[in-house]
């Protein structure tokens, strides 16, 4: 079957985590994606928590499949001579090296786009070209720190808190991808490439919009209305952290379910959404406040909402989480289980959808990975495995014109 983006050829010069996750969705979707690593060591995660003695680590396997890898000491002539080559006929360029290190290599944007004026060329940094921390190396967690996720997460009376989530690793890489899909559309109207650029900080920030909303609700008001904080509480002048509020208008909250003691996930999340009040009394079994004036508007209850909390995680106390939901789905009440990463490895429905995946790979045996979260009508990522170090250096070069010859030559220089 035919892929939306067969024929496009990726040079992947990408590490870590932002960078590998943007060019792993497109070679999902067909790209040839070439991923050009260090001769010897290759992507520092192929190391990195490993779980199996001289196997890739799986933090590179589930960022990397579906890629070919190319061995390539770019800072050498002879491997900068190869690179060339590849970027005169590739579609895009990705990379996530630390401010200046491509610059540094002798392939400014400039050199890239003489080289080959259509192409892509698709950077992640921590901090935007021009802000006054762009000089700094970041990862995952200082980009939530620097993006407004960490103020804003957690609870009041506990320190900034980072999410397991990865806001500043593979969300940049999904905003990289739109950059480059993007990018390749506008060039078929101009026949053009060009740079796409996408920081650390803007995408985690990206995400944290409602709280940008709030700052300026707290500013022109005083309060936030949604917050725990709300109406016996204090604010400041910043936006605080809410602990496990609902964002929107519609408040929420984590309860506890049978079993909690003993179980760190025995919780649902629950939402009291304002139209579903009498649907939400009649699960619980309280259908006398459905007209009750201290009950039957959001205004009414927001004052006392965590009794009203206290009193559905009374009503949760003999049901499971599974059960619960169960009952609740019947009513139309947003809610969910507190789902354990074994439960969500083990999930028939994400199983049967693609999302959770087994790869077979030549050194690991089998992995588990999440394969495509997008679903499309025509057409079904396949996950194949992430390619071990160097793999397919040799079909690189002889694609590139090498004869054998000049590719055996190639490994004795340790050129590549
Ligand atoms: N051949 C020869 N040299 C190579 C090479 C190759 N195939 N591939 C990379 N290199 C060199 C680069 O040229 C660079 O050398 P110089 O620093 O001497 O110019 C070096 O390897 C890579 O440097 P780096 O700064 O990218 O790597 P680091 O481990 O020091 O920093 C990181 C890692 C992630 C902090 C940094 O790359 C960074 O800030 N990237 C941008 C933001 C980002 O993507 N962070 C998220 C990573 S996921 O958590």
């Amino acid at each position: 079957m035919s892929k939306p983006l067969d024929g496009i050829k990726i040079i992947d010069f990408t590490h870590v985590q932002a960078g590998p996750a943007c060019t792993q969705l497109l070679a999902w979707f067909g790209a040839d994606v070439i991923k050009v690593e260090r001769p010897g060591s290759g992507d520092v995660t192929r190391n990195q928590l490993r779980d199996i003695p001289d196997a890739d680590a799986l933090y590179f396997t589930m960022l990397n499949s579906n890629k070919k890898s190319l061995t390539l000491d770019t800072k050498k002539p002879e491997g900068k001579e190869v690179l060339e080559k590849l970027i005169r006929e590739s579609d895009v360029l990705v990379e996530n090296f630390g401010p200046g290190a491509l610059d540094r290599m002798g392939f400014s944007w400039e050199r890239l786009n003489e080289l080959n004026p259509k192409m892509i060329v698709a950077s992640v940094k921590g901090f935007s070209d021009g802000h006054h921390y762009d000089d700094l190396k970041v990862y995952e967690n200082v980009a939530q720190c620097a993006g407004g996720a960490a103020s804003t997460t957690g609870f009041w009376d506990g320190p900034p808190t980072v999410s397991a989530a990865a806001l500043g690793d593979s969300n940049t890489g999904m905003h990289l991808a739109i950059g480059i899909l993007t990018a390749l559309i506008g060039r078929d109207k101009t026949g053009k490439g060009q740079k796409v650029a996408v920081s650390m900080q803007d995408s985690v920030l990206n995400l944290c919009r409602v709280k940008l909303r709030d700052q300026q609700r707290l500013e022109r008001v005083g309060y936030l209305e949604e917050y725990p904080q709300y109406p016996h509480g204090e604010f400041s002048d910043v936006v605080p952290r809410g602990g496990n509020a609902g964002g929107g208008g519609q408040p929420g909250w984590v309860l506890k379910c049978k079993g909690w003691e003993s179980d760190p996930n025995a919780y649902i999340y629950f939402t009291v959404q304002g139209h579903a009040w009498e649907p939400i009394c009649r699960a619980l079994g309280k259908p006398e406040w459905i007209d009750d004036p201290a009950y039957k508007t959001a205004e009414a209850r927001q004052p006392h909402i965590f009794e009203i909390f206290e009193t559905i995680e009374a009503w949760l106390a003999d049901k499971t989480k599974l059960e619960a939901v169960n009952i609740l789905r019947k009513f139309d009440i947003p809610c969910a289980p507190v789902l354990s990463m074994k439960e969500l490895a083990n999930d028939p429905s994400l199983r049967a959808s693609g999302t959770i995946v087994e790869v077979p790979h030549k050194k690991r045996g089998t992995y588990l990975t999440v394969g495509s979260p997008i679903k499309f009508s025509d057409l079904k990522p396949e996950i194949t495995a992430s390619p071990l170090l160097g793999e397919h250096t040799d079909e690189v070069l002889a694609s590139l014109g090498y004869s054998k010859q000049e590719i055996f030559t190639l490994h004795e220089v340790k050129a590549v």
